[in-house]
């Protein structure tokens, strides 16, 4: 079959403007060059042929003046892009045989790319697939962001432990990027706000004796699947900006000059390396409020560019705050109609609160943002009068609606307690709040954010996250993708929920086989990976149970390899019991100063040293722990894996979207009822997934009580006693045995100055340990597994980011699609 695109897709210019790119780039031949000068000549050839439908695309927004969605977001985890430009372009094919007959393999190519990591894991990698999305579906839309010099941090593992090494992602350059310093904005931070009333007798707000830094944008092609169309990732970098010669300085101006350079330095240095956690660091409001201005200034600008009206500025404009990170948005945009352009308070609010729209990602409270007054007010003090003065309005609405009722301002208020709460500024100031899957949206009804939803319940929505199926099957198993295609042709790369056409081939024996044949070959590409990486033999026909996700105690790895610690203590005491045999996978990385943690990762790792080399158990269990787990080795995880470990605390995990890329590619959910599992096994049927544990309204009632007793389970579950005395008396830390004591405080806390189990691990145990019978017994049944798998696949439909998008405009953003002119 040959796509349209492929046959517009000029092979032969291709060939010869990589073999150009080599010679003008590095003086060499194709011979001569280096892999990684390959990838550079082979990116800026895809560069060229982004290029030309990327101008067409931004020339054709700017004559039809369509609305646009800017999506503000701390972090865009995009991963590598060459290969799905390619995809994206259609062009794999003629792309893959030009790099042949250059004698060129173009996955080695591809592996020369360092991902973009930009981002710390969900919510991060959310927003890449939202922008991919976005450019399929034909919708105009920006994304916003920082250009971090040093992502996400590389992970080693040394002696067990997680290493965190800086990740300098931009030493090779990045060919795709366009480095626009036309557009660049000012950032003012500190100083002081004085008033000027003008001869209009109008207040005039200016801030004085502040530092500056220069805002320069770096722009990323997002290139839409097959239709032409390529919308912008706009990344701000920071520069100093340029103040006097340096030979007219007196002291105070030298002063200034190396503080504002240091602080453009400092700025867009390193991604805070947390996920789900807050740690109220003056940086990281610098780093908001850096890019939130930027990006604000530069809508406001490109909008007054073809309007008059300031005033209507929404009808064109959206901003989608992914969590609240980006909040400051809304007073940065009421500062600007205000003191920029002169709107009184009731225009500028009109405006602000009909084009900020905020999507809330977590509900653990140790991630809310609130921030102290004393720094929020330092750092932007005319910033900060506005929030004062929202705050103030919102509080007196308040009191009008629960006359005298002073409990409801303590917890609604914006700025309470001496300090500035963000998701209260970003519900009280835009016109949707939404939960990202609809248990998490009930919660915060229900529970977080009751009140709000009492007082303003028309705001609140549901959009059940989703996932890109372009990267996430097409790129990253091509062999499922190839055989999905061969079945029910190729119309659901764009529109996925025509995977269930595949329902018919659950029963199919000779399906059943080649799905299983696919699964087989992708468990053996990620063997070799293994192998090579960590040096460990694993068996391809072993069950692959995987856990890759970012570290976290709510997220539960560690009852996982509790679960094992049990799984190796029975093949000890009873090597003759029946075992299917299995290999647990683990990829997470560990916020750096976060113990448990990491304690978590060595732990997994000591019991993985110990199980790998006992020949006593014949291999029946391996233990690996992938190094540096990311966006470009998750493809191969996910392809590979015959059980996806889903296992959070019932009510803690927001949605999940891993969850749905295992879905995607035939992997079995073991899980909780939390986040979007529910949906996931309401589309798939319970009878193909294993779900086990506490219920979310079981875990909320125990905590509202206080708790509940671990100790109760320790003194009558002798299996987890054994576990647990295990974690104390040195069976995996022979010298040390106090190394794991505080995972095992973190349980049954003997010393009572924090509460026990917080996460229910123990509670939730022999119901984990029976569901993982389950999972054998499924196993051994091959064809009821091969159908349950392809069954998986066949209901992951409603799970594409395309269909979230599609909800996303429908209710919240009301854009239209652009059609682009046909090619003449
Ligand atoms: C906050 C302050 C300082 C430094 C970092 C942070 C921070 C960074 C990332 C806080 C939270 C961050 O991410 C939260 C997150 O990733 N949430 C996940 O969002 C996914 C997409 O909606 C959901 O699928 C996950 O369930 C949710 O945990």
């Amino acid at each position: 079959m040959i796509k349209k695109a492929a046959l517009s897709f000029d092979k032969d210019l291709f060939k010869r403007s990589v073999v150009y790119n080599v010679k003008t780039l590095y003086r060499k031949s194709m011979e001569e060059a280096t892999p990684q000068q390959i990838f550079q000549a082979v990116s800026y050839a895809i560069k060229d042929a982004i290029v030309d439908k990327w101008m067409t695309t931004q020339e054709e927004y700017e004559k039809q003046d369509p609305k646009m969605v800017y999506y503000l977001s701390m972090e865009f985890l995009m991963g590598r892009a060459l290969g799905n430009n390619i995809i994206n372009l259609q062009a794999h094919e003629p792309v893959k045989e030009a790099l042949e007959e250059l004698g060129v393999d173009i996955n080695a190519i591809e592996d020369q790319e360092p991902d973009a990591a930009l981002g710390n894991g969900g919510l991060g990698r959310l927003a890449a697939c939202f922008l991919d999305s976005l450019a399929t579906l034909g919708y105009p839309a920006y994304g916003c962001g920082i250009r971090y010099r040093y992502g996400m941090f590389k992970q080693q593992i040394r002696d067990g432990y997680q290493i965190e090494v800086p990740d300098n992602w931009l030493e090779n350059g990045n060919p795709f990027e366009l480095r626009r310093p036309e557009y660049a904005k000012e950032v003012k931070f500190g100083g002081y706000v004085n008033v000027y009333v003008d001869e209009n007798g109008r207040s005039n707000f200016k801030q004085e004796g502040y530092q500056s830094v220069n805002a320069i944008p770096y722009d990323l092609p997002i290139v839409g699947y097959g239709n032409g169309i390529v919308n912008t990732l706009r990344i701000w970098d920071a520069q100093p900006v340029e103040c006097f010669r340096l030979e007219s300085f007196d002291k105070g101006d030298y002063q200034k000059a190396v503080e504002q350079e240091n602080l453009a330095k400092n700025i867009v240095e390193v991604l805070y390396p947390n996920d789900n956690h807050y740690a109220g660091k003056e940086l990281r409001l610098k780093q908001q409020y850096f890019f939130i201005s930027a990006s604000v200034q530069a809508a406001v600008a490109k909008y007054m560019r073809k309007h008059e009206d300031i005033r209507r500025f929404h009808e064109k404009v959206t901003f989608q705050l992914n969590d609240t990170h980006p909040t400051v948005a809304i007073a940065e945009l009421m500062r600007i109609l205000m003191d920029e352009y002169y709107l009184t308070w009731d225009e500028a609010w009109a405006v602000t609160t009909k084009t900020c729209a905020y999507t809330n990602h977590t509900i653990m409270s140790e991630a809310l943002e609130k921030w102290p007054i004393e720094l929020f007010s330092r750092l932007l003090p005319r910033v900060y009068q506005i929030v004062e003065e929202i705050n103030r309005r919102f509080v007196k609405q308040i009191e009008q609606i629960y006359p005298g009722n002073h409990e409801k301002i303590r917890k609604m208020a914006i700025i309470y307690d001496g300090q500035v709460k963000m998701a209260h500024l970003a519900i009280a100031s835009g016109y949707s709040v939404n939960g990202v899957a609809r248990l998490h949206t009930e919660i915060l009804k229900k529970q977080e954010l009751r009140d709000f939803y009492e007082m303003m319940p028309n705001k609140f929505s549901n959009k059940t996250n989703g996932i890109t199926q372009r990267r996430f099957l097409l790129h990253g198993n091509p062999l499922l993708a190839d055989w999905i295609t061969f079945h029910i042709g190729s119309d659901w790369i764009t529109d996925l929920t025509r995977l269930t056409k595949l329902k018919v081939y659950a029963d199919d024996e000779k399906a059943q086989q080649e799905f299983m044949n696919i699964k087989y070959k992708n468990k053996i590409r990620l063997a070799e990976y293994i192998l090579e990486h960590n040096g460990i033999e694993v068996d391809p026909r072993s069950i692959f149970d995987v856990q890759v996700k970012r570290l976290h105690e709510y997220k539960r790895q560690l009852l996982n390899i509790l679960h094992i610690m049990h799984l190796y203590n029975q093949l000890k005491e009873h090597p003759e019991m029946p075992f299917y045999p299995r290999t647990f996978i683990f990829g997470a990385k560990a916020a750096a100063g976060y113990r448990n943690a990491k304690l978590t990762i060595k732990l997994i790792n000591a019991v993985g040293e110990a199980i790998n080399n006992d020949a006593s158990i014949c291999g029946k269990i391996k233990v690996v722990f992938i190094e540096d787990y990311k966006v470009s080795n998750a493809e191969i995880i996910f392809a590979a894996s015959d059980v996806s470990e889903q296992i959070s605390t019932a009510s803690k995990e927001a949605s999940g979207t891993g969850n749905m890329k295992f879905m995607l590619n035939g992997a079995i959910t073991l899980g909780t009822m939390d986040g979007a599992n529910v949906e996931i096994v309401e589309e798939v049927g319970e009878e193909n997934a294993v779900i086990f544990g506490l219920s979310s309204d079981e875990v909320i009632r125990y905590e509202n009580f206080g708790g509940y007793d671990p100790m109760e389970i320790f003194n009558n579950n002798s299996d987890v006693r054994k576990v647990l005395m295990q974690l104390i008396n040195g069976t995996y830390s022979k010298n040390d045995p106090d190394l794991f004591r505080p995972l095992y405080n973190s349980l049954l806390n003997t010393l009572s100055t924090s509460k026990a189990d917080t996460y229910f691990i123990l509670k939730d145990f022999e119901s984990y340990a029976e569901a993982q019978k389950k999972v054998e017994a499924a196993y051994r049944d091959e064809k009821g597994w091969a159908r349950s798998a392809i069954l998986n696949v066949a209901c992951s439909g409603k799970f594409s980011s395309d269909r979230t998008i599609e909800e996303y405009v429908k209710d919240i953003w009301h854009l239209d699609k652009v059609v682009l002119p046909l090619k003449k």
